[in-house]
């Protein structure tokens, strides 16, 4: 099982949403939500700290948290150190590397300031670039 977390409109879901073959069109995510072998968030349960304790408490039903960074929107989000109250594995996500203004280094350097070291995965949901490196690693996490 993994769990997406990152901003509002990081592009979580339609990552999901790729990562299971699945073409439909991705919504706001409303509240926590169990679909098929992976938790997805809100975006607002990484960027209000009242939350962080729900998200703490599912990430424990998580083998690995990704945390998800759009590749064009290069806020600070998330506070620095974001990623340590994790106790599951985290990896990073930076995705939309097709979108105009895509900066991967960038995004990683906001990533790496919200706690997140190595692996980070360079991805596009909507073209599929890099997903099946991020596939392979998951299942070999055990994930699918
Ligand atoms: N160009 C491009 N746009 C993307 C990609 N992934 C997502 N988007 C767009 O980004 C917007 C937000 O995507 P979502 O997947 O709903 O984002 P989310 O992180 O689930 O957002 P919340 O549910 O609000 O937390 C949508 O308009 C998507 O079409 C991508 O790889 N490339
Ligand atoms: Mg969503």
């Amino acid at each position: 099982m993994i769990m997406l977390v990152g901003p509002v409109g990081a592009g979580k879901t339609s990552l999901l949403n790729a990562l299971q073959q699945n073409c439909r069109k991705a919504d706001k995510t409303q509240s926590i939500c169990f679909t098929d072998g992976a938790i997805d968030t809100p975006g607002e349960y990484a960027q209000i700290p009242r939350f962080y304790s729900a998200l703490m408490v599912t990430a424990a039903e998580a083998k690995v948290v990704l945390i998800v960074q759009d590749a064009t929107d290069f806020r600070m989000a998330l506070p620095p150190g974001f990623a340590a109250m994790f106790s599951r594995p985290v990896v990073g996500v930076v995705t939309k590397l097709d979108a105009p203004g895509a900066d991967r280094e960038k995004a990683k350097l906001r990533l790496m300031q919200a706690g997140i070291k190595e692996p980070i995965f360079y991805v596009s949901a909507h073209t599929g670039t890099g997903l099946s490196e991020l596939s392979e690693y998951l299942s070999e996490r055990g994930c699918k």
